[in-house]
């Protein structure tokens, strides 16, 4: 079922070695264009108008009302409120941590760089609906940006046929974390109205019923399919945006100690999510591939969605790697920068350890992706595509700022003033040199 890419060997550059989903984003921004130009100038009419046409729905309010929230909350399984308290919590001790503190630097006597840091006013999170429904999505955006302290957030996710609402565990999931500011819009549609608010440029100051007035924010996260991704690289600079999101991915590396019914189970649970999802085997043991093989054939007809996962595993996206040694698939790995790595071999630590490039990394036998998907403490908003090369998953970093306060004495900036001079003529710009100067002048303050 997967191709097989045999390195053993062969001292071949690992980079672009693994094909990568075919994802057209450019041509899908041409597209959503005048979408996202209609809801700019036009606001509401034109979000309204772009989920009739694209998601089959006529919308009566863009916001969800506070009732439907609370009903979703009761209607709520137990044993889903029970898993959904438990993720918020887990979540929350590890997102607690990671909040940085403010510092000063004195950099000289009299001279200090304080680093604060801000969460970003209001952002926006994007919660996808399509193949599946993501409860779990909810408190993986709203968590760090809570613990960022971000004073206001608003969850978008599409609208479901039947209610014309977004999916109920959605809701409820909203409700569990104390959000109620949420809009039963999807797609570029979503991501047009939280860059440009619904009022429209064509009159901004025009009323508007409050539950079709969302106000722009500042910054949007979270994943979502390819029209969302365009719509964010369109109004990206409008807003900040976290990342583009790719389809899922995951990568094991693997020796002779691997169970391959593990590993067989963990390359198709993420291969469920979507038919370009990529799952990908590295290993130095040629028996473990044939047992994944064999688990993998009787595994993925009995799945319930066997025939997305049988078209992600059979894509040019998914492979198994036989490499030489460890060694080998570690340089496949980090050349892959997968979004999620699992390492299921002896002293999976120490080769954890040496992993450069990865969106999140799973260590040992009993740490599969799913746990981290659910219920690891982790996020599971992470860099696809290779971003993980250059970029970290969904943390309380991606809804702060730090500002820099810059404080000198007279003293201070007299006496570094040759050198902002020296610079500012080096670079044929004497009036800054000039803006200190001037404060030393005709017996000036020191
Ligand atoms: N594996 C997905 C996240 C997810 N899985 C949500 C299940 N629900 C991307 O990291
Ligand atoms: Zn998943």
């Amino acid at each position: 079922m997967l191709t097989r890419i045999d390195l053993r060997g062969r001292d071949i550059d690992p980079r672009n070695l693994l094909p990568r989903a075919q994802i057209d984003v450019s041509q899908a921004v041409e597209q959503i264009r005048p979408l996202v130009d209609g809801v700019r100038e036009h606001g509401v009419e034109a979000v309204k108008e772009a989920t009739h046409r694209l998601d089959g729905v006529d919308l009566a309010a863009l916001r969800v009302p506070a009732e439907a929230i609370k009903e979703a909350e009761q209607a709520l399984e137990p044993e889903v409120r029970a898993a959904l308290l438990e993720v918020i919590a887990r979540t929350r001790k590890v997102h607690a941590d990671q909040r940085r503190p403010d510092h000063t630097t004195q950099v000289v006597p009299g001279g200090t760089v304080t680093e604060r840091w801000l969460p970003v006013s209001r952002v926006g999170l994007y919660v996808p609906g399509g193949l599946a429904v993501y409860p779990s999505t909810v408190v993986m955006n709203v968590v760090p940006a809570q613990a960022a302290g971000v004073p206001s957030l608003v969850i978008v996710s599409p609208p479901q046929k039947a209610t014309g609402l977004p999916d109920a565990r959605v809701l409820a999931a909203c409700a569990l974390l104390g959000v109620d500011e949420v809009y039963g819009v999807g797609g570029a549609q979503a991501v047009a109205m939280l860059a440009y608010g619904t009022r429209g440029t064509a009159d901004p100051e025009r009323e508007l019923p409050a539950h079709d007035d969302c106000a722009p924010v500042d910054l949007i996260t979270g994943p979502g399919n390819l029209w969302v991704t365009a719509a964010k690289r369109l109004v990206r600079g409008v807003v900040g945006i976290d990342a583009e999101a790719g389809p899922t991915e995951i990568a094991i590396l693997a020796d002779d100690t691997a169970d391959p019914a593990h590993v067989a189970a963990d390359l198709i649970s993420q291969a469920e999510h979507d038919p370009m999802a990529a799952s990908v085997l590295v290993t130095d043991s040629p028996a473990l591939a044939d047992a994944v093989d064999a688990e993998l054939a009787v595994r993925v007809a009995r799945t319930k969605h066997s025939e997305r996962v049988a078209t992600a595993l059979g894509g040019p996206q998914s492979a198994t790697v036989l490499v030489g040694d460890l060694a080998q698939g570690l340089r496949v790995v980090d050349a892959y920068a997968a979004e999620h790595l699992e390492i299921q071999t002896r002293d999976a630590r120490e080769w954890a350890m040496r992993v450069r490039n990865a969106g999140a990394i799973f260590v040992g036998a009993y740490a599969p992706v799913s746990l981290g998907d659910y219920c690891a403490g982790s996020n599971h908003v992470l860099p696809t595509a290779g971003c993980a090369r250059h970029s970290s998953g969904l943390s309380v970093q991606s809804f702060l700022r730090g500002i820099h306060v810059v404080e000198y004495t007279a003293e201070a900036l007299r006496d570094v003033a040759h050198h902002v001079v020296a610079l500012a003529n080096a670079e044929d710009l004497p009036a800054h040199g000039e803006a200190v100067t001037a404060r030393f002048e005709n017996g000036g303050a020191a």
